[in-house]
């Protein structure tokens, strides 16, 4: 998994309501507003416990803080706890949290100990972020660019498929592309012969991978892909309506999944 670094999360809240501004832009919706129709659930006064993991690359810089300003963003009670691992986790329960956020190298979940329900942040993030494009009020059609089917794009994709959308998907790995294809339905998108779309989801770790002739003058562009997937140059040129935040959207999106 591409691990974030403490830069990709300094000012948190400021990319949060930058975010939050863009999603209201683009679908009419708050994050909130997109949980809630994608989950069909509500917080009630759940109380968040966050603990820190040593394991593996080690503690985050901001990765903590940072999760607990977005919860308290969206609204819930939270705190991180002192100690890290198991002894964290121990404190976090003594302490009263009815939902854990933890994260090693590889996962990244959230538990909530009430009702046993369990997520993980790569389908989270990738079902929102489909979600947000999906709702994008100025499509042209149900097309949509899917760029990136791993563990972030695949949930997306299969989620845009659940929806009724006419998928195209990309990847470079031959492989997951045809098995993608074939699992999904999705069609294979073939840079040799492009085309332009409104709606575009793109879930990978590489910069500039999409490329201008997919791009419409003011067509969405959802992705929790760090770094960021499109040049600011081609951004502007197009006017594209960007989406795209390192943690708090699937964040949120996994803490709405265990309500
Ligand atoms: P992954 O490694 O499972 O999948 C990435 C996919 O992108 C691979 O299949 C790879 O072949 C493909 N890819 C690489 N270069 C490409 C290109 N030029 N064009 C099209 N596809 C290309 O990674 P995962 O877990 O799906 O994560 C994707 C990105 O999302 C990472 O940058 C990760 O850090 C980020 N992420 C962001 C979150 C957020 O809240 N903003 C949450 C979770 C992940
Ligand atoms: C959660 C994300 C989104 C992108 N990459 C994933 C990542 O960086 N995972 C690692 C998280 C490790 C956290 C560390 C800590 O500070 O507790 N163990
Ligand atoms: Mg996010």
């Amino acid at each position: 998994m591409a691990l974030l670094t403490p830069h990709d999360l300094i000012n948190i809240n400021k990319q949060l309501q930058e975010a939050d501004s863009a999603v209201q832009r683009v679908t009419g919706l708050d994050i909130k507003g997109i949980c809630k129709a994608l989950y069909s659930t509500s917080p009630g006064s759940e109380k968040v416990g966050i603990v820190p993991v040593t394991s593996g690359n080690g503690i985050i810089g901001n990765f903590s803080s940072s999760l607990h300003a977005i919860t308290q963003y969206f609204g819930f009670d939270s705190f991180v706890t002192d100690m890290p691992d198991v002894s964290g986790y121990y404190e976090a329960v003594r302490n009263g949290a009815e939902i854990i956020l933890m994260a090693d190298d590889h996962t990244f979940l959230a538990h909530n100990l009430k009702n046993g329900k369990i997520a993980n942040n790569q389908p989270c993030t990738g079902m929102i972020y489909a979600e947000i494009a999906s709702r994008y009020l100025k499509a042209d059609s149900k097309d949509v660019l899917v760029v990136g089917l791993g563990k972030v794009g695949f949930p997306g994709a299969a989620h845009l498929v659940h929806k009724g959308f006419r998928v195209y998907g990309y990847d470079p790995d031959e492989t997951l592309l045809k098995k993608t294809v074939s699992n999904l339905g999705i069609i294979s998108f073939d840079p040799e012969n492009p085309r332009k779309f409104s709606i575009i989801f793109e879930a990978t770790p590489c910069a500039n991978t999409i490329p201008e002739v997919v791009l419409s003058e003011n067509c969405v562009l959802s992705t929790p892909g760090i770094p960021c997937a499109i040049s600011d140059e081609l951004r502007k040129k197009y006017h594209v309506q960007l989406v795209a935040e390192p943690l708090g959207i699937g964040t949120v999106s996994m803490l709405y999944s265990v309500l």
